[in-house]
């Protein structure tokens, strides 16, 4: 596959969607056809499995239910848009994947890394990201900035803080157990900061 597939992850309110926009202008920049893409999500199909997994009005879902709408829901979006993209020489920039899972199904809900592994594994069969952005803010700013942004809440971001530290930390430990995958940003930074580090490791990136 000739285009490279970077993720965005990170805890709620961490800038994910600011800087897609960023890398999204660094590609147009660079003349670098690319698809910019999301999960839960990224197909027709798999949206409407987002709008279950989001809905606040699931409230009885199950942790096992959750963990495989949102397998269902990734495995038509590598089919259907990632895995075609990458074919055609387009980089695809995906706004959260599988590392989402094992934060918040694994670690978040308690159903464990190697449970998520093993779905993973027989979903993607060895398929992963080039590269992936991990934003790292200390969980009352994420949720501060969220509060801020004054949307209606879903049902994920009605979780306490407790939840949403298992989600920091998971993502931290994925990151340290295969860090030429994973940059760790600092994303309590200036948005400045944040983007001036995101630059240079597509500088890194686009020459590899
Ligand atoms: N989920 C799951 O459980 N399992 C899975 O496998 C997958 C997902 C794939 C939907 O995700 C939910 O799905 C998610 C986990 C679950 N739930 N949660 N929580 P989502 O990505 O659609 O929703 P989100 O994580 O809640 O995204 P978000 O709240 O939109 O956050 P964000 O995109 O990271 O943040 P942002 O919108 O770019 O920034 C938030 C605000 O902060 C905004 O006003 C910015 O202007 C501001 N901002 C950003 N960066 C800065 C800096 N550096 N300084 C100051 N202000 C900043």
């Amino acid at each position: 596959m000739a285009g490279k597939f970077i993720t965005l992850e990170g805890g709620e309110g961490a800038g994910k969607s600011t800087n897609l926009a960023f890398i999204k202008d660094w590609l147009e920049a660079h003349d670098i056809p690319f698809v910019v893409t999301r999960e839960p999500g990224g197909t027709k199909l798999s949206e409407k499995i987002r709008e279950l997994l989001l809905d606040k009005s699931n409230s009885n879902m199950t942790t096992e239910c959750e963990l495989l709408l949102v397998f269902a829901a990734r495995a038509q979006h590598i089919d259907e848009v990632i895995k075609p993209a990458l074919a055609e020489g387009k980089w695809v920039v995906s706004d959260r994947f599988t590392d989402a899972t094992y934060a918040y199904q694994g670690a978040a809900r308690g159903l464990g890394f190697d449970r998520i592994k093993l779905i993973e594994d027989w979903v993607q069969q060895g398929f992963a990201p080039n590269q992936t952005f991990v934003f790292d803010l200390p969980v009352e700013v994420g949720m501060q900035r969220v509060r801020n942004r004054g949307a209606e809440i879903d049902r994920f971001e009605q979780e306490k803080v407790e939840f949403f530290e298992q989600v920091r930390q998971a993502y931290l430990t994925r990151a340290s157990q295969v860090p030429e995958r994973y940059c760790v940003l600092d994303a309590a930074q200036s948005l400045d900061q944040v983007q001036a580090h995101i630059q240079y490791q597509l500088d890194v990136l686009v020459n590899t």
